[in-house]
């Protein structure tokens, strides 16, 4: 008989293992099924690999997990109370950041439940990483967690928290040069579906295909994401971008 932690015997693809967290219930369902004692102690299968997967990244369950490479930076995944305001900001510190192309970046998640999910026609959402960088995303973590991504192609990218993306949680790396889809302003909310009048040009490259729209970044992540103080040419510029620098304006919730 196998030691009861052995989920799926011990050649557990790691693969299918991050695929599984992402669909968001499975560890509930491994941990009723382990001994009940060590809630927050995972199966090694689950915690280590030897890559930092191009669309899964590494996820760490423990901050003590040993990474298969040595990060180059790190960004922290926050929730801070603000004065007067029943809902707290969720933010990535430093929220826009400098990295050379082929950097590793651990994020911390200091607090717990976050993701780190790249703007990306896969998921609905408009293109803001560079051209032929697939659809990433960490699965939701819980906090003590870490995940590291490999930002191998030249250009900015957008990403954000899957649970508090309209709460602003959102950041930008920005690796080598501002190139790219995301070094473009956001299309402005209000001007969604409006300006059928002008660009006879403009306006037709998204029309395409089957017309599902891709969204741009919801509520505060836009604005935020849209924040002066984010600019990637000023991020390559400063190494990196506090979200203490990002005006109060841009962090204000529209619900
Ligand atoms: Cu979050």
């Amino acid at each position: 008989m196998q030691d009861e932690k052995h989920v799926d015997g011990p050649t557990l693809d790691r693969r299918r293992v991050l695929q599984a967290f992402g669909a968001g219930t499975a560890l509930v369902g491994l941990g009723t099924g382990t001994a009940a004692a060590d809630d927050h102690c995972y199966p090694e299968e689950l915690v280590s690999g030897d890559d930092v997967h191009p669309v899964f990244g590494f996820s760490a369950l423990e901050a003590d997990v040993e990474p298969p490479v040595e990060p180059d930076h790190e960004i922290e995944a926050m929730i801070r109370p603000v004065e007067g305001r029943e809902i707290p900001e969720f933010f990535y510190e430093p929220t826009g950041l400098s990295v050379e192309p082929g950097d590793t970046v651990r994020f911390t998640l200091a607090t717990p439940h976050h993701t780190v999910t790249a703007y990306h026609p896969a998921f609905g959402q408009v293109q803001r990483v560079p051209d032929g960088v697939p659809p990433f995303s960490s699965p939701v973590l819980g906090g003590g967690a870490y995940w590291l991504y490999t930002f191998e192609t030249e250009g900015v990218y957008d990403f954000h928290c899957g649970p508090h993306e309209s709460f602003g949680h959102a950041g930008r790396i920005v690796a080598g040069s501002a190139t790219g889809p995301g070094a473009e302003p956001l299309p402005e909310p209000e001007d969604e579906g409006e300006g059928e009048s002008g660009g006879e040009d403009g306006a037709e490259d998204e029309s395409e295909g089957e017309g599902e729209e891709l969204r741009p970044p919801v509520f505060a992540a836009g604005t935020v994401l849209g924040d002066p103080a984010l600019d990637p040419e000023r991020i390559v510029d400063r190494g990196r971008v506090s979200w203490d620098e990002i005006a109060d304006e841009s962090k204000e919730l529209p619900f």
